[in-house]
């Protein structure tokens, strides 16, 4: 009589897998809480490329010089790309690309919380390649080495750049602080409110992240919110001496003994307001994302259209 085998043993081989570390692809089995999750993150993070683009590209007609445009406008595009390769990905696991607009367009998708906030004067468009470019870096640096194969291999190249995004932001704001006063305070003003923002970008504190433990299990996350969080601190405190910028954060000291920063507390209220829909750029953020879908349609159709008429 031939063995049937039971979900949960297959459960325990996905498992042993996962701890040996085989990467998962998409024909393998996988628990479908697995693929529920994945494509919850990762439909997230591509919406997060693809409306990361609108305070960015708010200043593509405002750059100081054709130099920085160029640099603007490619980076805006890579943004671009980074959220088509990432729904790519998303898409081997069985959900289609429609379905993943119409979760974010709804309200039941998120998308990273630091793109609702506002883009007020050039030196933030340092701040957001410095930051959160520097932030996304350590994030996708680890999940280039996740369990899904489709979703590390994405972030290999995205990593590479994101690296460059992440110095031309730094060179933005090291110019600015060997230039006037003006200039240096535009900078730092830039830092004061970009700081905290970015360190909200790892998620909630360890103790308040529903998710941490199981994706950890199955090594989609190899590094807890907060963990990666220190990485980004401990990182990025010498490169804003460098430049003398100062972090907008009294309790910020080199701690000698655990070698590492030790740092403030993260306004969690204001985090959980902005994931939940009421920072000071979700409507707007919302209004011009669903606004663009829409003017694409006739794209969508014409392409469909023109599909059934050869591609049959
Ligand atoms: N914003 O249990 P956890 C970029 C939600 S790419 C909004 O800890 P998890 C490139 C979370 O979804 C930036 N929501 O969740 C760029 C969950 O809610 P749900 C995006 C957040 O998944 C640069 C709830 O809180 N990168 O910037 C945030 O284990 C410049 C509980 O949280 C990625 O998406 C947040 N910050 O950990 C583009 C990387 N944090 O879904 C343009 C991949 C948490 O249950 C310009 N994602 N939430 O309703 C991840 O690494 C993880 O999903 C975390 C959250 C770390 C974001």
């Amino acid at each position: 009589m031939e063995a049937t085998i039971t979900e949960a043993q297959l459960e325990k081989e996905f498992q042993q897998k996962i701890d040996s570390g085989i990467v998962i692809e998409p024909k393998d089995w996988m628990p479908e809480r697995y693929r529920k999750q994945l494509i919850r993150m990762m439909s997230q993070h591509a919406h997060s490329e693809v409306v990361g683009m609108l305070p960015e590209g708010n200043w593509i007609t405002r750059a100081p010089s054709l130099d920085r445009k160029a640099i603007l406008l490619a980076k805006v595009q890579d943004e671009a790309g980074h959220g088509l390769y990432i729904y790519s990905a998303t898409e081997t696991l069985g959900i289609d690309r429609a379905e993943m607009m119409e979760q974010l367009h709804t309200g039941k998708a998120k998308y990273s919380s630091i793109f609702n906030y506002p883009t007020q004067n050039w030196a933030d468009i340092g701040a957001i390649g410095w930051l959160v470019d520097g932030a996304a870096i350590i994030n996708q640096t680890a999940l280039a080495k996740c369990s899904y194969g489709p979703y590390s291999r994405a972030m290999i190249r995205i990593c590479k750049e994101e690296n460059f995004h992440n110095k031309q932001g730094y060179q933005i704001l090291a110019y600015l602080m060997r230039g006037t006063k003006e200039q240096q305070e535009m900078a730092q003003d830039a830092m004061n409110r970009w700081w905290w923002p970015s360190l909200m970008m790892f998620g909630p504190s360890d103790a308040n992240s529903p998710n941490s433990a199981e994706l950890m299990r199955w090594k989609v996350k190899l590094h807890s919110n907060d963990d990666l969080r220190q990485r980004f601190i401990d990182r990025t405190v010498p490169q804003a001496e460098a430049i003398g910028l100062t972090i907008p954060d009294d309790k910020l000291r080199w701690n000698p003994d655990t070698r590492h920063y030790d740092w403030g507390e993260i306004n969690w209220d204001e985090f959980y307001a902005v994931i939940s829909g009421n920072g000071p750029c979700n409507h707007e953020r919302m209004s011009a994302r669903v606004g663009a879908h829409e003017k694409g349609r006739w794209v969508r159709e014409a392409a469909a259209a023109y599909a059934q008429k050869h591609l049959n």
